[in-house]
């Protein structure tokens, strides 16, 4: 007996095997879950494929976040095979690269637009194409991060991206909550994935974590899995519009 015995979940996120989003689908794979995946790209496909395969997933799509037209055909395929979705797991983020360092106040209006219609919009354009699909007892799960509440150096347009999305899961959770369907975030500590790979400084960030977090290490993206297994299963039926910290307790040290 799973927890999440005959519950469907769409994953959008994964690119690799270090993705939280490829640590979230094995957490629900092994409680029972019916898996989809979605991918950006064709690179992205390649590496999705196999992981999908990998569980005995057979449904896989593609999915442009920053497309209305390619979200509804995501969802007119999920009507189709499922018929219904209960868990849909959202995570997506993109700054451009030169954003993502020297001072915010240099953020480009462009670079503004495409990374919170990439990493913002896309939550709300999902969550309104999801609902018809969802029932009582469904929920929506996003990622977050500490830059969304504090400064962190280089963050930048991502933070405030970050903020604009936990901002969105308390707005959908109020517009979801009379049918039922949860909305929440996880705001998950520095984790090693393909979206830090490349960040300058990243080793550097995670050191500092290690020593100032209470639990004095850094988070694993199980560890962000059992957390995302708790919100988005009846575990967590009484949670909605929250963001849980997942992040060794880095966020509660003032000093
Ligand atoms: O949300 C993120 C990263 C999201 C991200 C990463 C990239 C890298 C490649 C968004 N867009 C891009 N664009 C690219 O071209 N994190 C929580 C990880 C992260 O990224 C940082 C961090 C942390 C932590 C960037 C600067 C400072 C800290």
């Amino acid at each position: 007996m799973g927890m999440m015995d005959g519950r469907r979940a769409l994953i959008f996120g994964v690119a690799n095997d270090h993705s939280i989003a490829w640590a979230i689908a094995q957490a629900l794979h092994r409680e029972g879950a019916e898996l989809g995946f979605t991918y950006v790209n064709e690179a992205i496909e390649k590496r999705v494929r196999p992981l999908a395969e990998s569980l005995g997933v057979q449904t896989v799509l593609p999915c442009d976040v920053s497309k209305d037209d390619e979200i509804a055909a995501t969802f007119d395929a999920i009507k189709e095979r499922w018929g219904r979705v209960d868990v849909v797991i959202h995570a997506v983020a993109f700054a451009l690269r030169e954003e993502l360092k020297g001072r915010m106040l240099n953020t480009s209006r462009a670079g503004f637009h495409l990374a919170l219609d990439v990493s913002t919009y896309s939550l709300i354009a999902i969550a309104r194409c999801a609902e018809p699909l969802m029932s009582r007892g469904a929920s929506l799960l996003t990622l977050s991060y500490l830059g969304a509440e504090k400064v962190v150096p280089n963050y930048n347009v991502m933070g405030i991206a970050k903020a604009a999305l936990e901002a969105s899961v308390r707005y959908l959770a109020y517009d979801l909550g009379p049918q039922g369907i949860r909305v929440n975030a996880i705001s998950a500590g520095p984790i090693r994935t393909l979206s830090a790979a490349g960040i300058s400084g990243f080793k550097d960030m995670l050191h500092h974590h290690e020593a100032r977090a209470a639990l004095r290490r850094s988070v694993g993206a199980d560890e962000v899995a059992g957390a995302a297994l708790y919100l988005c299963s009846d575990l967590g039926s009484g949670v909605t519009g929250e963001v849980m910290h997942v992040d060794c307790g880095y966020s509660i040290i003032g000093m």
